[in-house]
């Protein structure tokens, strides 16, 4: 039986495979994504970001124990941009959710950068294609930080959580990274400990600038995570949220908007790797020579390749 057709069937080993073919822009990658395409567009999206150690990984653990429970299949993926190969800075988060990976209907998988071409943010984007196509209903993005990349990701996401933590400053840094700007809900986790309820006011103080009545409200939920508490309240707010994106047409909007990128990307992809192939170091050599001698200016002669190449 081919992987694809494995895949089909539901076996996780041939989703692992096919993800790293992805990850990895294995020859026909392309061809198999163009060939799960039509099964995808069902999954639901939900970001989760905010500062190193604010307990994203326990939210997901115990948000996805919530959505299996209520027959959801859950896809889990946790991106980390500093770290330079898969594994490593994450071991941790893998033994953190080690209980969760032998859950029926929960599929974890690490990510970071491997200097893959077209960048982090689009590999996770094909990754989660795959995870769609697989079947899942809800895909689970972690990424830890406040950087561009994190903030390319969470924004391919349908509905965007950040994460605060009640020590003083996170929403004030937060703010300044944009984080403020992507959030549709924002957390407090770790109400246990002192200065919880500051920074909810806090944070509704900022937010109450913004809400406007009979739009999305920007709610701040409580959570405890590691107690297992706020957590269904977390995920009321998640399906309020699908539901007003869903009812005002704004999932749509957003989605056509990724669609947009994506196409933009996939075809800047495509001329990149069609330059690289017809543009050996021989004729490279030859064409600087014949700019440096001044038989040819470089704007001339990078337009006459471009005409030449095959589109
Ligand atoms: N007191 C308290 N600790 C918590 C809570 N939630 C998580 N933690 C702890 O905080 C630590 C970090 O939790 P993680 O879930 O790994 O945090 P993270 O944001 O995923 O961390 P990175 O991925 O490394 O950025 C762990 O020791 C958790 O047990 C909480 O509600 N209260
Ligand atoms: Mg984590």
């Amino acid at each position: 039986m081919s992987l694809l057709d494995r895949f089909l069937q539901k076996d996780e080993v041939a989703l692992s495979r096919l993800i790293s073919y992805v990850e990895n822009q294995a020859p026909d990658y392309r061809k198999i994504l163009s060939s799960l395409y039509s099964r995808t567009g069902k999954a639901y999206r939900v970001g989760i970001t905010g500062p190193p150690g604010a307990g994203k990984s326990t939210l997901v653990d115990k948000l996805s124990c919530d959505l299996i429970q209520n027959g959801n299949e859950v896809g889990i993926i946790a991106v980390d941009p500093s770290s330079p190969f898969t594994g490593g800075a994450l071991l941790g988060d893998r033994i953190r959710m080690q209980d969760l990976t032998t859950k029926k209907g929960i599929f974890i998988r690490s990510m970071a950068t491997r200097g893959s071409l077209g960048g982090l943010a689009f590999a996770t984007k094909e990754v989660s294609l795959l995870l769609d196509a697989f079947g899942k209903d809800f895909i689970l993005i972690e990424t830890v930080g406040v950087g561009q990349i994190e903030l390319d990701i969470v924004d391919a996401c349908d509905t965007t959580l950040v994460v605060f933590v009640p020590e003083s400053g996170d929403s004030i840094q937060a703010m300044k990274a944009g984080l403020m700007e992507i959030a549709d809900i924002f957390v407090v986790n770790k109400a246990d400990r002192e200065g919880a309820n500051r920074i909810v006011s806090e944070l509704d103080m900022i937010l109450d600038v913004r809400r406007k009545k009979g739009e999305w409200n920007y709610p701040v939920v409580s959570t405890e995570a590691v107690n297992n508490k706020g957590i269904d309240d977390l995920l009321k707010k998640i399906k309020e949220h699908r539901k007003y994106i869903t009812e005002n047409h704004l999932l749509e909007k957003h989605r056509k908007e990724q669609i947009k990128s994506e196409l933009k990307k996939i075809m800047e992809l495509k001329l990149k790797e069609l330059i690289e192939k017809n543009l050996n170091d021989a004729n490279l050599d030859q064409l600087a020579e014949k700019v440096y001698s001044g038989q040819e200016d470089p704007y001339s002669a990078g337009e006459k390749i471009l005409e030449n190449l095959n589109l």
